[in-house]
């Protein structure tokens, strides 16, 4: 018995700061009609995936970031791969900025969210997950090559309807999704390994350069994968990572987009710093073999010991 889920890594190079949408959008649909010739039934795209990776500047007007923002989603710009990828039946997972005005559970405040949705082959948005790992710093630090402003651009959801890591029911199987820095944690993929997760969904900007870490830059590529195969083997999940990558806006970031199964084995990878898609056949029912022995949270775990892991944030030593 197997549950076969093809899916396309849709990886894409740089984007320009003055780069349309619509432009972007007819690359986001050329990797949508590859996918296609393929028999791809599931594109994932990377995370702020509309937009070049706008918190590398330091910005004060509003306005200037805003434009950065989506207020609707489908939108002007995006109704048309909603369309395109209906018609092709192909469901996608997409990244993008998030601008919600009154939100809910959010005391009716504007609130700036790096999101990202599970669209399904009809076309409809089944789920969404706004970034909860917000790396970088929130105020100007001009010491670095670049800036990494997402804790000054976007905000942290509150826990509840709309805030966690959460699975859906989809593509015959329980899908969730993460972003980014979120991937380094391992809280992210446990809290969904914990629903039942077959398939954890990602796109990621990752700088090769880390300002504050200098000496970790040759091994970026190394901790991406790290963190995702690790992800993937302790919960018995696939992980689906997708970069946005190549050098974008002068910042080169790493490609190494890959399917990764619940072994924890990369099937497929991106080879290129562009635009590319990777394609492999997932069979969901394969998480099954770590979920019922090695993994066998109900008959393994032993929270009772873990609950260090909420109630403490930052480590605090013995005396
Ligand atoms: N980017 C980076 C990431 O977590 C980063 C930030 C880079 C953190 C290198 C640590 C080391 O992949 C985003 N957008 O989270």
């Amino acid at each position: 018995m197997a549950r076969w889920l093809t899916v396309g890594a849709a990886q894409l190079g740089g984007i320009a700061r003055a780069e349309t949408r619509a432009q972007v959008v007819d690359r986001l649909l050329a990797l949508l009609h590859q996918a296609h010739a393929m028999g791809v039934e599931l594109v994932v795209y990377p995370e702020l995936a509309l937009t070049t990776f706008f918190p590398r500047w330091f910005m004060t007007d509003q306005a200037e970031i805003d434009a950065f923002f989506e207020r609707t989603m489908p939108g002007p710009a995006t109704q048309r791969l909603f369309d395109e990828a209906a018609r092709l039946k192909i469901g996608f997972c997409l990244g993008y900025a998030e601008l919600v005005a009154d939100a809910e559970g959010e005391g009716g405040r504007t609130r700036r969210y790096n999101t990202a949705i599970l669209v399904d082959r009809a076309g409809t948005i089944v789920g969404r997950y706004r970034k909860i790992h917000l790396p970088g710093h929130a105020e100007h630090e001009p010491w670095r090559r670049f800036q990494h402003l997402e804790k000054r651009y976007f905000d942290v959801p509150e826990p509840g309807n709309e805030g966690g890591f959460k699975v859906w029911r989809a593509f015959d199987g329980l899908l969730g999704l993460c972003i980014c820095n979120d991937r380094r944690w391992p809280e992210t993929y446990r809290v969904m390994g914990l629903q039942g997760v077959e398939m954890v969904l990602l796109g990621y900007n990752t700088p090769v350069h880390n300002p504050p870490a200098p000496e970790h830059d040759t091994l970026s590529l190394f901790h991406n994968h790290l963190s995702m195969q690790a992800g993937a083997y302790q919960n018995g999940t696939w992980v689906v990572g997708v970069a946005k990558c190549g050098i974008e806006e002068g910042c080169e970031m790493i490609g190494g987009s890959a399917i990764i199964a619940p072994s924890g084995e990369i099937v497929a990878q991106c080879a290129t710093q562009g635009d590319e898609l990777a394609v492999a056949r997932c069979d969901l029912d394969r998480c099954a073999s770590y979920k019922t022995t090695t993994f066998n949270f109900a008959v393994h775990r032993q929270p009772q010991h873990y609950t260090l892991i909420t109630d403490r944030k930052g480590a605090v030593p013995p005396d």
